[in-house]
């Protein structure tokens, strides 16, 4: 049953301000709100974006331990930065606020005493792990400990990261502080639950009956979660950072980060509009959609749904698009290892092509399943379908018409049976972009906008005015009016997901009228009309750029391998006698050159005090020999001589191996003699 709202009102998940924003942030949640609300303001209808910062939570907590700063230092740098980054790709929010402004404080802290007044919470006491020397409760990412399932060290409260498993700090074990390795012990403590039990059969009939036309993926997780029957959560936690419980006696406990961030949606509203927002949030007539990531879909269908609910003044969200990943070259994005886009840095090395980004992020959009993010397809997408189709189109059409008419719109004579055919194929284009965009199809709604510029550049392709400048010039004038009014279409259907392109085609068009209602009309610009310069809309993206790119991965890659490194296990124990039998010893690199026709040897000329020796070593994709020479060494004296590439090798040179496979030589820290034994 269709409802008719007279208001949308658009949130995005509030990214926590513990690092910067990267692609997958912009392919999962903010690309197709905004393609969403602009679509709207195009049509002329009531609508806000909604964003900000989630600011509280133990993440920023642990990031401020490591940098030596307060919490209010990180989130101050990084919502600063994420703010920016989505400016700079022209998320258009109304309002871009943050979770420690005084408005959410307030309003998050006045939300909970309404539930605590009115006993929608319960009390529970538990036992929890606490540091007697920091004095303080330790959150679940505070406590590291071995892994019950693999037994590596260093597992977290919640999860251990080798296994993968997922984890309660009571599974540990010997659980310690992650940052002081100081012990624990177990003391009681007191939180606040909101009884979800309670709400159980509420929400299975206001999800599981009331929306069975949302997303599959959002469906399903809130099906299992309901399957599985829900249980209190807690709300509050014991921790330094955050909003204080507005209850007496609660000194040293904060609202927990999963139940201010949500309310931080309605303060952000407040903020922009403190005397209107709420006809937003509580007027039936409102309808609230939340723009959220796959890890978030519970706290947006189940918990926070809950919250609105017993507070009992509230509207409810209508819709709940929710994406699954994004992987970047085919591994999981993850801020931690740095296996990331950064949209900061994506716009220092691709200045000004911010739609180039937002086009193959939306035409690879996880709206159904995770999905991959390479830079050869980057590549591709823009070179072969922004170049090569629509930026291909509009500067025929535009530069055809500098050169036969001025910049003036021609006239439009009598059509063909194949214009005809062409306008026809064209207008159903329209429909099907709404269906799409109206049912969160960004993906395949952005396929059909380039549909109509290939429709365009077929029919350029098709009719060759140039040809038929000599000849026929009131044909030409036909077709580039035609290819014209295709262009000024194309300007309005890729407005909410290429806005800057869009914008630029406008000025070159020095089109004014501009929205959704005129898509499809071949009137657009009339006869006469005065165009402006044309410029290219999208430039050739070359493979030294890609390559770059690869190579910056590459080297992530590199530094995630030396720091995930772990030893060898050690080798069976040997007696001293049999240790003995090695005789090693101090040398002096007199002389060091390439082994000819062998890449990987070095032979020297090694001082060992006792006349010279030559050894042939495995290590010249290290070292430039030239390095070597004068430097001291450790290696085996006593080793049998054997021939390599023709070279007899008296001995062997000792080495390290590094976590990438590189070598290391080994030798003593201090001043020896040539010849001295080591041992
Ligand atoms: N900050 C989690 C996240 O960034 C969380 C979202 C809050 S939305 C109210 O994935
Ligand atoms: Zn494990």
């Amino acid at each position: 049953m269709e409802k008719k709202f007279a208001r949308t009102l658009v949130t995005t998940a509030l990214p926590y301000a513990n690092g910067p924003v990267h692609i997958g942030h912009l392919a999962g949640v903010y690309v197709p709100a905004d393609i969403y609300v602009r679509y709207l303001r195009l049509k002329g209808e009531e609508v806000l974006l909604i964003g900000g910062s989630d600011e509280h939570g133990v993440p920023v907590t642990i990031r401020a331990k490591k940098e030596g700063c307060t919490p209010q230092d990180v989130v101050d740098r990084y919502h600063s930065l994420i703010k920016q980054s989505f400016a700079d790709f022209g998320i258009s929010f109304d309002v871009y606020s943050r979770t420690t402004s005084e408005t959410h404080h307030q309003l998050a802290s006045d939300f909970f005493r309404k539930l605590y007044d009115e006993g929608k919470f319960v009390e529970m006491e538990s036992e929890q792990f606490y540091d007697e020397e920091a004095k303080q409760f330790l959150s679940d990412r505070n406590i590291v400990g071995e892994c019950p399932r693999c037994h590596a060290d260093g597992a977290y409260g919640d999860q251990c990261e080798k296994c993968g498993s997922t984890l309660s700090p009571d599974e540990l074990i010997n659980p310690k502080n992650a940052l002081t390795g100081n012990r624990l012990v177990k003391r009681p403590t007191s939180h606040w639950y909101l009884p979800l039990n309670d709400y159980q059969q509420w929400l299975e009939k206001w999800i599981l009956e009331g929306h069975k036309e949302w997303r599959s993926n959002v469906y399903g997780q809130c099906k299992s979660w309901l399957d599985a029957g829900l249980r209190p959560r807690a709300v509050t936690r014991d921790l330094e950072w955050g909003i204080p419980v507005p209850v007496e006696g609660a000194e040293g406990k904060v609202l927990y980060v999963w139940f201010d961030a949500p309310i931080g949606y309605i303060s952000n509203t407040k903020e922009l509009l403190p005397n209107d927002w709420e006809k937003w949030w509580k007027d039936e007539s409102t309808r609230l959609i939340h723009f959220i990531g796959k890890d978030n879909i519970v706290f947006h269908c189940i918990v926070f749904p809950t919250m609105l609910k017993a507070e009992g003044s509230y509207i409810l969200p209508d819709n709940v698009p929710s994406n699954e990943f994004l992987n970047l070259e085919g591994d999981k994005i993850s801020t931690s290892r740095n296996w990331a886009v950064w949209l900061h840095e994506y716009l220092k090395d691709f200045p000004g092509k911010q739609d180039v980004l937002r086009y193959v992020l939306t035409a690879n959009a996880p709206e159904t399943k995770d999905n991959d993010f390479t830079w050869k397809d980057f590549q591709a997408r823009n070179n072969s379908e922004l170049v090569a189709i629509y930026g291909n189109f509009v500067n025929r059409a535009l530069q055809l018409t500098k050169k036969y008419f001025n910049g003036i719109v021609p006239e439009v004579g009598d059509l063909t049976d194949y214009d005809r055919e062409t306008l026809k194929e064209f207008a159903g284009v329209k429909e099907e972009v709404e269906k799409l965009l109206n049912n969160f199809k960004f993906r395949d709604a952005q396929k059909e906008a380039m549909n109509l510029a290939r429709i365009g550049n077929k029919y350029l392709a098709d009719t060759e005015p140039w040809k038929l400048a000599k000849t026929d010039m009131a044909r030409v004038s036909t077709i580039l009016n035609m290819a014209l009014q295709l262009v000024a279409n194309l300007a309005i259907a890729f407005e909410p997901f290429l806005p800057f392109s869009s914008k630029k085609l406008r000025e070159m068009l020095n089109l004014s009228n501009f929205d959704w209602a005129n898509l499809g009309r071949t009137d657009l610009l009339s006869v006469g009309h005065v165009l402006g310069e044309p410029q290219l809309l999208f430039e050739k993206i070359e493979d030294s750029e890609i390559d770059a790119q690869m190579a910056r991965l590459e080297r992530i890659k590199k530094e995630n391998e030396v720091n995930s490194f772990t030893p060898e296990p050690v080798s069976p124990t040997v007696a001293f006698d049999d240790f003995t039998k090695i005789d090693i010893r101090v040398g002096k690199v007199l002389e060091c050159e390439k082994v000819p026709k062998a890449d990987k040897l070095l032979k020297f000329k090694i001082d060992d005090g006792m006349g010279g020796r030559t050894i042939v070593s495995g290590i010249a994709k290290y070292y430039k020999p030239e390095d070597l020479v004068g430097k001291e060494v450790c290696f085996i004296a006593n080793f049998e001589p054997r021939k390599l590439k023709g070279v007899e090798s008296q001995g062997m040179i000792l080495s390290a191996e590094n976590a990438d496979g590189s070598l290391v030589v080994i030798g003593p820290q201090g001043a020896v003699k040539p010849g001295c034994k080591v041992g």
